[in-house]
């Protein structure tokens, strides 16, 4: 049997499944416009509900407007602002005009922009804070750039012929991430990578024209981005967007526009479930929780609280939605579920480590074969995940085999706070581990060696401040006389974690 036959719903064969008939992202979107050019589509505060005619019509002026303005297939677009209407626009014009999207975090910093700028070397950026485009042309030297708003207000052009067209192959988005090791690449997602999960989703998740969906993530991961819109408009249905994440304001918003369909990752639903109104989420068809580990309890909460049995689901940016818990049978309290729809998953036979492969997952980094090479197992991608299987095939998290702290669903690399901090000359050398936390599911603690004590904590998260998003900056920094190390001096951070517990 497929193994993912599980996720269909009742009369649909693995055979049905078509993940890649519409060839790309926005042939699959604008299929659903044509049908109901009256369905509201994208909704926020400011600009109200957009109609699958009013977005049509928006995208093909905005994606006019990048070609008047030079912009070509392949070219690369910085996308880094708040979600809204305006923001989603200029993302589908670009993805419509074969441009590569390259989301960008609104919490970073000069240098960690300068860094996506330099390697991805787009010809234009949209941000909303003026700061933030000063700081992409400074990265972008002499190279031309072009800095705008989000509503990309630009000289109108003639929609462009190539309106559409991209081949399913061809890059649609450059995601950041660390991987397994090293400075942050480019995962160079196409459109038939995003195409295949937003439809895995769809099928999986029931997921139809009547839903509305409130979406309070940002628009620079794959969780926001990858699922949040791309699924909503391959689905013909509905998204209201939130700036930012306020519990108060996703039930209003819940209530205000009838939702059916909120997703989050696990401090969202912990700060959810921990309100007085977690009670008016019961009215949803379908809550997720996704990017970090869901507890148990938390699961187990939220179905008293909230009346809510969450699907939990596993993603990656380089393969954005691998595996989920099924909509009809068992959603299992501590596990990930079934491979998605299009999905292959083993593990590795002496690691664990788990290995996926699908029409989901990308091809590779940006302009790093080596970086490529060493992800792939012939076609199957690491993860750096470690895995186990019930006897049933559903998967469970059990470990990573990266460094990496997940806090708050944002992905945090000790290596790269580490260097920031051991500039400090209270610290001569520094661990930066994971401790698990109530809210933020880790927290980032420093634990450092060196002269300093209690009293430069200050100096030193001033120093972070200036070269780190705040979410990646130590809640909590100790110094202890030694660090724990091994016979070949290398600090034992599985000891430092202990030592902090201890
Ligand atoms: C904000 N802060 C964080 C933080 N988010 N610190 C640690 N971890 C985080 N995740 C900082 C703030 O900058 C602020 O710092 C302080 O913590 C208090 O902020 P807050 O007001 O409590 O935070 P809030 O704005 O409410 O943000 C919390 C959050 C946010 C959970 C809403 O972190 C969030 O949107 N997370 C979602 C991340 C996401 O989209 N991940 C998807 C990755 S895709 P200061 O210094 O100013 O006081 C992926 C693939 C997949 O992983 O499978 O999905
Ligand atoms: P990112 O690189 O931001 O895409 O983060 C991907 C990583 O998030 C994965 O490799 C996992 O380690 C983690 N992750 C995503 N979803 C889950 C989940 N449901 N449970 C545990 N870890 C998850």
């Amino acid at each position: 049997m497929t193994p993912w036959a599980a996720h269909l719903p009742p009369g649909m064969a693995p055979a049905d499944v078509d993940l890649l008939g519409a060839g790309n992202l926005a042939r699959a979107w604008t299929a659903r416009w044509d049908a109901d050019g009256s369905h509201p589509t994208i909704h926020d505060g400011q600009s109200g509900w957009l109609s699958a005619a009013e977005l049509e019509d928006r995208t093909r002026a905005v994606a006019g407007r990048l070609a008047v303005a030079g912009l070509e297939p392949g070219d690369r677009i910085l996308l880094s602002a708040a979600a809204s209407v305006d923001l989603v626009v200029a993302h589908v014009a670009a993805l419509r005009s074969g441009l590569v999207v390259v989301p960008t975090n609104t919490a970073y910093l000069e240098r960690e922009v300068a860094h996506v700028v330099r390697d991805a070397r787009p010809a234009a950026a949209v941000v909303d804070v003026d700061a933030r485009g000063r700081w992409v042309e400074a990265a972008s030297g002499e190279r031309p750039m072009l800095v705008l708003g989000p509503s990309v207000d630009l000289p109108d052009g003639r929609s462009p012929t190539h309106l559409d067209a991209a081949d399913t192959d061809d890059p649609a988005l450059i995601a950041y991430t660390s991987g397994t090791t090293g400075s942050p690449k480019g995962a160079v997602l196409s459109h038939g990578n995003l195409l295949a999960s937003a439809e895995a989703l769809t099928v999986a998740w029931r997921w139809t024209a009547e839903d509305r969906l409130v979406l309070a993530l940002p628009l620079f991961h794959l969780h926001g981005l990858g699922v949040g819109p791309h699924g909503t408009l391959v689905a013909g249905a509905s998204v209201a967007l939130r700036p930012s994440f306020a519990p108060d304001d996703v039930f209003d918003a819940v209530a205000t526009h009838d939702a059916t369909l909120f997703f989050g990752v696990p401090t969202m639903w912990s700060r959810l479930a921990a309100s007085d109104r977690a009670g008016e989420l019961a009215r949803l068809r379908l809550g997720v929780s996704g990017s970090a580990p869901l507890a148990a309890e938390l699961h187990r909460a939220l179905a008293d609280r909230c009346g809510q049995q969450l699907i939990e689901r596993y993603g990656m940016t380089e393969t954005v939605m691998n595996v989920s818990n099924p909509y009809d049978g068992e959603r299992r309290p501590g596990t990930v579920g079934l491979p998605l729809p299009g999905v292959d998953l083993r593990l590795d036979g002496s690691t664990d480590e788990i290995l996926v492969r699908g029409p989901n997952v990308f091809a590779g980094y940006w302009e790093r074969p080596d970086a490529t090479a060493e992800s792939f197992d012939g076609d199957w991608f690491r993860t750096g995940d470690v895995g186990a299987l019930d006897d049933d095939g559903y998967l469970r998290i059990v470990g990573r085999r990266k460094e990496l702290i997940i806090s708050g669903g944002f992905n945090v690399y000790p290596r790269e706070v580490e260097d920031v901090l051991r500039a400090h000359p209270s610290i001569d050398d520094v661990a930066v581990v994971g401790v698990p936390h109530p809210d933020w599911g880790e927290q980032v603690v420093a634990v450092a060696e060196g002269p300093g004590g209690p009293g430069d904590a200050d100096a030193v998260l001033a120093l972070a401040a200036t070269q780190l998003a705040a979410y990646k900056r130590p809640k909590r920094i100790v110094w202890v006389d030694d660090l724990p190390r091994n016979a070949l001096g290398k600090v034992i951070k599985a000891d430092v974690a202990r030592l902090l517990r201890g």
